[in-house]
């Protein structure tokens, strides 16, 4: 009996622990981790009485580099090809990335590249997901590093269905 108790306690321990590890792991807030690590990088966010559904909108970073993104269609529908067309005033950004997200639903982040086409141009080519809901804001961002900082241009623009 006493023997069969102690079996039990062996097994109990163990079990306990490795529940409160699977049990944590689910329960840590991982879009509040993703958000402070997001934190770090200081962006600017486009005007926002700019409209990418009507024209390109710019953004100066404080290092001065500008961002000017447009989006093709402008319609920007979801679930069909678009084009993300930049223009900078630096030639010579590599390896960047278009990270488009939803801030009103969480629908998956899109890390799109960013090729560098010459002269400043650059062009990053996607699919949005379609959305039960609709009336999805997004956030597209491009992030460079300078010498101390990450820093950020912060585009954003609305869909429907
Ligand atoms: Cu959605």
């Amino acid at each position: 009996m006493s023997e069969e108790k102690t079996n039990i306690k062996n097994l109990i321990f163990p079990t306990l622990g490795i529940v409160s590890i699977v049990l944590g792991y689910f329960l840590i807030d991982f879009n509040a981790l993703y958000q402070s690590f997001k934190g770090e990088v200081q962006f600017t966010t486009q005007d926002k009485t700019c409209d990418l559904h009507k024209n390109s909108c710019k953004i100066m970073l404080q290092d001065g580099t500008s961002f000017e993104l447009g989006v093709e269609p402008k319609t920007i529908p979801l679930m069909k090809p678009l084009i993300f067309t930049i223009k900078s005033n630096n030639q010579n950004l590599e390896n960047l990335h278009l990270n488009i997200y939803a801030t009103n639903m969480f629908m998956g982040e899109f890390t799109l590249p960013i090729k560098n086409l010459g002269n400043g141009n650059y062009e990053a080519k996607g699919t949005l997901p379609t959305c039960p809901i609709g009336d999805m804001q997004w956030n597209a961002e491009i992030r460079i590093e300078t010498i101390d900082k990450t820093i950020g241009a912060r585009f954003q623009f609305k869909t429907d269905k």
